[in-house]
């Protein structure tokens, strides 16, 4: 059976077998209800009274213990900035990179990462760039080109990406890409890797995807949410970036194996595009629900990242459709056939009706 997660306020409310409610949420719903629904009002106090809120994994204002220093609680890099309302994990500048690291690892089975993100600049429509990943990998700290971070990463990278690399390439070299694998930007996407795995920066993570979907998350007046959820190996990514104080439904992958203790991360590049890529808080809740004996064998920890079932890249590229070409040379060659059995035929025709002819005088 599937879990049930109600929306209330800012958390979930989950039914199910096995499953207790996360939290009673009574208090949260009161003070929303006492309040109404205007911006801000997210009940600041609450959370923190929140016995699974995990502080040693989150982040808020006023961003204590945000530093530079080996000794913070979330390491900065790069160009990243502590603003007094976010973390500016880059400005609206070419060519910038920033990161924000836990310095305590996450050890932790089933849990939830609630990111209050903004991105917003000045270029206009897919003239921004590149857009910013949300990590829960084995390194941390480690610079390079997957959004700012390390390529052959080991673990799980969420990416919300704000530049289409790939229909760009298409459309420069002048070929048209069919509306059937098209992927409208920006995209929030899911990838995970043993560190075998490369991200294609080229193709936006196209052969590596788990799955994606389309997040118009640019330039908003309203706060904009995005929320991992990992419970029971299965893996799901929700948004709330319509304003409407709702989850809508993203990536959804079973059989998601991710170890124990590894890092969670946010980092953020830009190239000759680019965007403000601000933070402005992560919150990560223990959840707890119950196993069945079964379960808790079946979920026994492992110690390098998977995904049950996955498809490779190899497999799935022959799958792709036809291009124009080999369908122009498929056609061309059936009628070259066809032609050739119609005129083998009339001449087989021709000499068959002489033959007879020849019988009858
Ligand atoms: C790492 O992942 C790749 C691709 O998913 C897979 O082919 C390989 O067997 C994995 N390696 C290990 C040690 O599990
Ligand atoms: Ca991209």
């Amino acid at each position: 059976m599937a879990l049930v997660p109600r929306f209330s306020g800012r958390r979930w409310l989950w039914q199910g077998p096995g499953t207790r409610p996360v939290r009673a949420g009574f208090g949260t719903l009161l003070l929303l209800l006492l309040l109404g629904s205007g911006p801000g009002l997210r009940p600041a106090g609450a959370d923190q009274t929140d016995e699974y809120l995990k502080r040693e994994h989150s982040l808020s204002k006023p961003y204590q213990g945000v530093g530079t220093s080996s000794s913070s609680l979330w390491t900065l890099m790069g160009n990243a900035m502590v603003m007094t309302q976010y973390i500016r994990l880059t400005p609206d500048m070419q060519s910038k990179q920033g990161a924000l690291w836990n310095r305590v690892p996450c050890y932790l089975r089933d849990w939830e990462l609630q990111v209050h993100f903004k991105i917003h600049g000045q270029g206009k429509k897919n003239l921004n760039g590149d857009g910013f990943a949300i990590w829960y990998t084995k390194d941390r700290m480690q610079p390079g080109p997957v959004f700012g971070s390390k390529d052959n990463f080991v673990g799980l990278g969420v990416f919300v990406d704000t530049y289409p690399n790939e229909e760009k390439q298409q459309e420069a070299q002048k070929r048209r890409y069919s509306p059937g694998v098209q992927r409208v930007f920006p995209y929030v996407s899911a990838m995970v890797s043993n560190g075998s795995l490369s991200y294609d920066h080229e193709r936006d993570g196209r052969p590596t995807e788990l799955g994606g979907c389309t997040a118009m998350v640019r330039n908003l007046n309203h706060d904009t949410f995005l929320v991992i959820r990992y419970v029971k190996r299965r893996l799901t990514i929700m948004l709330d970036i319509d304003g409407k104080h709702e989850w809508r439904d993203c990536i959804d992958v079973p059989g998601v194996r991710l170890p124990r203790g590894y890092f969670f991360g946010t980092s953020s590049v830009t190239g000759d595009l680019s965007d403000n890529h601000d933070i402005i808080s992560l919150k990560l809740f223990e959840l707890t629900v119950e196993r069945t004996p079964e379960e808790e064998k079946l979920h026994r920890d492992v110690f390098l990242p998977s995904v049950d079932n996955m498809k490779l890249p190899e497999v799935t590229l022959p799958m792709e459709p036809l291009s124009g070409l080999a369908l122009f040379l498929i056609v061309f060659f059936s009628l070259v056939a066809a032609v050739f059995a119609l005129v083998i035929g009339i001449i087989v025709y021709n000499k068959w009706q002489d033959q007879s002819r020849k019988r009858f005088y």
